[in-house]
């Protein structure tokens, strides 16, 4: 099993991600593409509109949208970084999210996923690893890059050791600690993002010609949603091999 090397498992510790190069082939590349051309025009967005466009995929998803998280190997090279025992449960829906030029907007700050709306229940739907493969290529900034505060993950999980899991409710859009300035994610159509799930993030101008493509999967650990208590105030909680990949040399 393909896995993350040290350089890569201390890069998702310090900075709450990494982006890992060609890890689906073209040819899965452009299956997923062209079902996504498909559900553009089966439900097209609104004339005229430029920026963000999601579509979210559930419970059940066409195969050509999975293949790139499974055939690829992505899948098992993800449960390299996750704690000992029963490993990530398979995806409960897939993001098509698109990011139509021109768009010149620049984010205000970051924000944490699943807190509004919470799950039935009223759990904020915390997860354990927002995972993007890129159907585009995103190698200059301003091309609808997703933006990221390198760092905040720690922040955050300190922030939430501090005030308790259920401020998490309180934190829309993301708690209040101090944020290092934001960095552009680049990347090929191919590469692959792993994000942590507290990592700050949000959407990014796109004044590009090309309209910016990324799946995006939202993966828990096993037994998750029990133990997101912990995991939101120890960022690491489920990714020990991340862990001893900061503290050893
Ligand atoms: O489109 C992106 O790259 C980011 C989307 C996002 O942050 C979200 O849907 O929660
Ligand atoms: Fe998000």
């Amino acid at each position: 099993m393909a896995k993350l090397n040290r350089q890569q498992l201390k890069e998702f510790a310090t900075r709450g991600y990494v982006v890992l190069p060609q890890i689906v082939s073209p040819k899965l590349v452009a299956c997923a593409h062209s079902v996504v051309a498909d559900q553009v025009r089966n439900c097209p967005p609104k004339a005229g509109h430029c920026g963000p466009h999601f579509y979210f995929l559930f419970p059940e998803f066409p195969q050509q949208l999975v293949a790139p998280l499974y055939k690829s190997g992505l899948f098992d090279m993800l449960q390299s970084l996750i704690t000992g025992g029963a490993g990530l449960s398979a995806p409960e829906h897939v993001q098509i999210s698109l990011n139509i030029p021109p768009w010149d907007h620049h984010p205000g700050g970051p924000h944490i996923d699943g807190l509004t709306p919470t799950e039935p229940d009223g759990r904020p739907g915390t997860f354990t690893m927002l995972v993007g493969i890129f159907l585009t290529d995103q190698l200059k900034e301003n091309a609808g890059n997703l933006w990221v505060w390198p760092g905040s993950h720690m922040r955050a999980g300190q922030y939430f050791a501090e005030h308790g899991s259920g401020s998490l409710a309180s934190c829309i859009p993301y708690p209040p600690i101090h944020l290092s300035d934001p960095t552009q994610v680049v990347g090929s159509a191919g590469d692959v993002l792993i994000a942590h799930y507290m990592l700050g993030h949000n959407m990014g101008p796109n004044i590009s010609d090309v309209v910016r493509a990324v799946l995006y999967f939202r993966l828990r650990r096993v037994g998750h949603r029990e133990h997101w208590r912990i995991a939101v105030q120890d960022p690491f909680s489920e990714f020990e091999p991340v862990r001893s990949a900061l503290t050893t040399s």
